[in-house]
């Protein structure tokens, strides 16, 4: 075990002689496993479901007649802390912010202080809307992919893509600079919200048929007023997207104080998985040709399964330390086994009565998507991760 485990180490600091995103400065949380993600591009593969879908919602936006939307795909997603968050007015102690829950390359402060300069991957496709807007684009569409620290399981997974949407309107039509609060109350303000309304739940229509939806209230530091969009499919409610009128304080820290307009974001996977019935969102990064062979570009056809190796189970249970993170335990477990683990779930969380130490217990499921994994392979991977969480998390093993 012992062995296999400093092998991964071995791996981590050759990675850090040549790679771009693990460095070793202060900070630094990117794992080998998750840079393996970058750089893919799977949202610019014709015949990848995420492809597909990507040309589907464009060529919607671009038929609607009145606008052209530029289509944007290629941006780097390593971007700074300026433009993935004080551009859009999320402010310093934000939890999305945090190392917990962001892969930083770099944090100038150190690990727990936030700065502008600070390098990251960028957690979504709304980092780039004010360079674009800096840039002179009044209507644009862009994609990419996107990275969060989070759970693992069927539907989440630590790389996802969005689609950004973004337009400007004509001042003619709904004024130009005004107060904030003037403009919120303005008929041009409605104005904005409907249109962006209109023209998303199309966007739904022309993608799944006529479906159910509805708007909820939501909260964006860069949009105001902000919207989330569900549909109900398959017997259930589903988000689809974030969005909102853009924040009067966004556009003047890019110049466009006297313009208005709207942006979305929303999730391809998501929308993916529905319309070709895609059970497991770590799918979309198989290389298997019995996934790939099913897809062609324009087509949404309905996913055939093929046949699941079987799951593996093992438990590890720990006394936590104070402050302990759970992400930092599903990023260990990723950084071991990569996809060959499907889920971590906490089963059982016990504290001592006497002694106020909490023990948690997690069962790990391995399994492959394209092999039957040995005992001996598996039991491998398990005392690697149990090495590994002593020496990093400082964790008691039980
Ligand atoms: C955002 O990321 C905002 N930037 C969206 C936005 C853009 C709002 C422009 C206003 C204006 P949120 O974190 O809710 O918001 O993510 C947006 C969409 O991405 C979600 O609705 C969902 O479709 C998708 N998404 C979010 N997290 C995941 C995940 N872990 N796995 C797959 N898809 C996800
Ligand atoms: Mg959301």
């Amino acid at each position: 075990s012992s062995v296999s485990s400093r092998r991964k180490h071995t791996g981590l600091m050759s990675a850090a002689a040549t790679s771009r995103l693990i460095t070793g400065e202060a900070g630094n949380n990117v794992t080998p496993y998750i840079e393996n993600l970058v750089g893919r591009g799977l949202h610019k593969k014709k015949d990848h479901p995420l492809g597909i879908i990507k040309a589907k919602i464009e060529s919607y936006f671009n038929s609607l007649g009145d606008t052209q939307f530029e289509i944007v795909d290629s941006l780097d997603p390593l971007v700074k802390a300026q433009a993935c968050f004080d551009d859009l007015l999320i402010p310093e102690d934000h939890p999305g912010r945090k190392p917990s829950d962001t892969y930083y390359v770099s944090r100038l402060g150190g690990r727990d202080v936030s700065s502008s300069e600070d390098l990251l991957l960028r957690t979504h496709t709304s980092a780039h809307q004010s360079m674009l807007m800096r840039e002179g684009k009044e209507a644009f569409l862009c994609t990419g992919d996107v990275y969060r620290r989070d759970e693992i399981d069927a539907s989440h997974f630590p790389a996802f893509h969005q689609m950004e949407g973004v337009k400007l309107f004509d001042p003619a039509l709904v004024g130009g600079e005004m107060s904030r609060e003037e403009w919120l109350e303005s008929p041009g303000c409605k104005l904005v919200a409907d249109d962006l309304k209109k023209t998303l739940e199309g966007m739904c229509d022309e993608l799944f048929g006529p479906v159910e939806k509805r708007w909820i209230d939501e909260y964006f530091p860069f949009t105001e007023p902000s919207f989330e969009l569900e549909i109900y499919y398959n017997g259930d409610w589903m988000e689809v997207l974030g969005c909102g009128v853009i924040h009067s304080g966004v556009l003047s820290n890019v110049g466009l104080q006297s313009r208005h307009g709207w942006a979305f974001g929303l999730g391809l996977e998501r929308l993916a998985m529905v319309l070709f019935s895609i059970p497991d969102i770590r799918l979309f990064w198989t290389d298997d040709k019995r996934f790939h062979s099913q897809f062609k570009e324009g087509k949404i056809t309905k996913f055939k399964p093929y046949s699941k190796y079987p799951p593996n189970y093992k438990d590890i249970a720990f006394w936590i330390p104070e402050g302990f993170e759970p992400n930092d335990f599903f990023e260990i477990g990723r950084g071991v086994a990569g996809e060959l683990v499907e889920k971590m779930d906490l089963i059982d969380e016990f504290t001592n009565p006497k002694t106020g130490r909490t023990s948690h217990c997690y069962r790990i499921t391995y399994r492959s998507m394209d092999r039957s994994l040995t005992d001996e392979e598996i039991n491998k991977l398990q005392f690697a991760l149990r090495d590994l969480v002593t020496e990093q998390l400082g964790v008691e093993l039980r």
